[in-house]
């Protein structure tokens, strides 16, 4: 098996990006997807994943990955509801299994998921990225979900649910007790219920790293270095317990050598995010274009200890740039076109001269 390049796809009628664009851009074997339209907890029906696969599957690609399947917040504070929708969970992986999916990203950030300041920060050269401005970053989460929903114009976002947004209060009052070790608890108690099932149905769980990698607004968060993701893989140690190791995320904190974090566990990554990121000394930063050089990530390193480690899971260019045409109302934020493209170009060329080298040398 060869590493799998992916593109995340927000499905018919949902995304302006077509599936006959993606076909352009050489190298794709994997439309990465999910059912945007369930809420965390529900069972995701064997016909509506049917009807979601159907138009990638014709289109000569492969429905391997799935971004995401949320979780349920009862089950992330650890209440006795959690059990049901734990089993719902489990219904889900196993109606997912008959169409060839074999990895679940999914993450267990208490309330928020990815969060940004400014979701078209001008990068300097007339296009726009995601930026995070710390400062802004401090008392009032409400500001910040009315931000992102407005900037969303209608489109969903996993994470970012209206529904859920709008019970802020709430979900903020259910986690006041949940202390870290309380959530690595209950992340151990879910993750030991789905892996019979996951060995069963051959798929892997994948989580998400923390975005960014620290607590905020005082919510507790766990998959943020080095030691949480060894203390993580340890707590459930089992090959179907993998990692969505996304570059982006890590790195936000400079300390994150996410090379060197590759190297050491590349046989639990089953889904590789490749993002570049530029630090400011102030502790903002900005997404920037894949290639090496725009940030400071280490992207070529990255992918070269991908490539020494024998990498074999899916891989896709994580956010990128809005380009062009891709003003606010137009493209869903992080996920435009061109620079996701750009992206993979980079990545490939990277990777195909790191194979050509090796055949060469062996
Ligand atoms: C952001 C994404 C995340 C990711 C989830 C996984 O663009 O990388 O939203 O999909 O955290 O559950």
């Amino acid at each position: 098996m060869a590493m799998q390049m992916g593109f995340r796809w927000y499905g018919e009628g949902n995304d302006r990006i077509r599936l006959s664009d993606i076909r352009q851009i050489p190298g794709v074997s994997t439309i990465v997807w999910a059912l945007h339209n369930k809420m965390p907890g529900e069972i995701w029906e064997p016909e509506e994943i049917r009807a979601a696969v159907a138009p990638i599957l014709e289109m000569g690609f492969n429905a391997d990955v799935v971004e995401s399947v949320n979780v349920h917040d009862d089950i992330k504070t650890g209440l006795p509801a959690r059990d049901k929708y734990i089993e719902n969970y489990q219904q889900t992986i196993r109606n997912l299994a008959p169409f060839g999916v074999k990895v679940i990203c999914y993450n267990f950030m208490p309330v928020f998921d990815w969060t940004r300041t400014d979701l078209f920060h001008p990068v300097g050269d007339g296009s726009t990225a995601l930026y995070y401005e710390a400062g802004m970053i401090q008392d009032d989460p409400q500001a910040m979900a009315d931000y992102i929903l407005k900037n969303l114009h209608g489109m969903t976002f996993p994470g970012w649910e209206p529904e859920r947004m709008a019970k802020l209060d709430d979900l903020f009052e259910a986690y006041k007790d949940v202390t870290k070790e309380k959530l690595w608890e209950n992340l151990r108690y879910f993750l030991e219920k789905l892996m019979p099932v996951c060995r069963e149905c051959d798929i892997k769980m994948a989580i998400h790293m923390d975005d960014p990698p620290w607590d905020i607004f005082g919510l507790p968060r766990l998959l943020v270095d080095e030691e949480a993701i060894d203390r993580f893989l340890k707590m459930v140690n089992d090959p179907y317990n993998c990692l969505t190791l996304c570059s982006g995320s890590l790195n936000a904190n400079p300390e994150n050598r996410v090379a060197d974090i590759v190297r050491k566990h590349c046989s639990r990554i089953a889904f590789a995010h490749i993002r570049n990121i530029r630090h400011f000394p102030n502790g903002d930063f900005s997404e920037v274009s894949h290639r090496d050089c725009d940030g400071d990530t280490g992207i070529l390193d990255i992918l070269r200890a991908y490539h020494d480690g024998g990498f074999d899971g899916y891989i896709r260019p994580d956010h990128g740039r809005h380009l062009w045409d891709e003003v606010p109302g137009k493209v869903r934020p992080g996920y435009g076109l061109y620079d996701r493209a750009l992206g993979i170009m980079y990545m490939l060329g990277a990777w195909d001269l790191m194979e050509k080298e090796s055949r060469f040398h062996f």
